[in-house]
């Protein structure tokens, strides 16, 4: 397959967020439309993103569950487009194998799933696809996983739930090159719970593969600042270096321009330590 590859030699690397939901939390759905998406993903490109994270089924706790056909229609339309005019790498934000096969189809090269592969049939088809894949921990489901989320230790028990996912998805067929691993900020997680692992972030190393994070406008960026939801870009940045410096070498965000020029900041200082 001639889709572009993740290019880790350039990282820290921004994955802009687009949404392509009418109800996801952080935006509210306004990049639903089609020319509007277009637009978007056009702006996070010229912004310096270097993967576009297209998403269909909003995963905020109360959010509808949608069909495979729902979800198909929403995002591949933006794939094509995308992948019609930019060498930007695609990355599909879903948990249904159907959707990961026909966004492959049409140019995504990466496959994000906030279940880590978990749902029936989703490492037989990424193993087939042999395409970039994230594994995302979640504890419980989206509906409920805000309820009353609980760590024995941390981060050893997201780290564990990493491993095994791992273990799973290369005894499955999937090559281990091809696996990117996220500590899943906000998904069955109270605020201590994600500073904890945002603090303990370099342990994250020891499980061998590219590490993405996604903190952009999540609660508690919110309530370490007291900010509604489109106020907490700076909040948002400050949390992307603090996992770059421990780290992370994928910044999931939708703030694509003030991240990559933070990033850019960074990077210069590198050099000389
Ligand atoms: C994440 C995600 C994340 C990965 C969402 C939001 C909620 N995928 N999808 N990591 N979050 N890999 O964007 O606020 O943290 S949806």
């Amino acid at each position: 397959m001639s889709h572009p590859k993740i290019d880790f030699s350039r990282s820290p690397l921004v994955m802009g967020i687009l949404n392509v939901t009418p109800d996801s939390f952080s935006d509210g759905g306004q990049h639903y439309a089609g020319a509007n998406a277009l637009a978007h993903a056009v702006a996070m490109i010229d912004a310096g993103a270097d993967l576009i994270d297209v998403g269909g089924e909003s995963t905020r706790p109360g959010a509808t569950e949608i069909s495979v056909d729902e979800e198909l229609r929403r995002v591949i339309p933006i794939i094509d487009q995308i992948v019609e005019r930019f060498d930007t790498v695609v990355s599909i934000d879903t948990s249904k194998s159907e959707v990961m096969r026909a966004a492959v189809a049409s140019g995504a090269s990466m496959i994000n799933d906030v279940y880590a592969l978990r749902n029936d049939g989703a490492i037989e088809v990424a193993a087939e696809l042999d395409c970039s894949v994230c594994l995302m921990h979640m504890q419980g489901e989206p509906r409920t996983m805000q309820t009353s989320p609980h760590y024995d230790r941390l981060p050893q028990d997201i780290l564990e739930f990493l491993a095994r996912r791992i273990d799973a998805c290369v005894a499955g067929g999937i090559r281990r090159a091809q696996i990117i691993v996220d500590p899943g900020f906000g998904f069955g997680k109270l605020d201590v719970h994600n500073l904890e692992i945002l603090a303990k972030l370099e342990q994250f190393s020891e499980l061998g593969s590219p590490l993405l994070v996604g903190l952009s406008r999540k609660h508690t960026l919110g309530n370490l600042t007291g900010r509604p939801v489109t106020e907490r870009e700076a909040a948002g940045i400050a949390a992307a270096i603090v996992a770059v410096q421990k780290g992370a070498n994928i910044v999931r965000t939708h703030d694509v321009g003030p991240t990559v020029d933070a990033l850019a900041v960074l990077r210069a200082t590198k050099q000389f330590e």
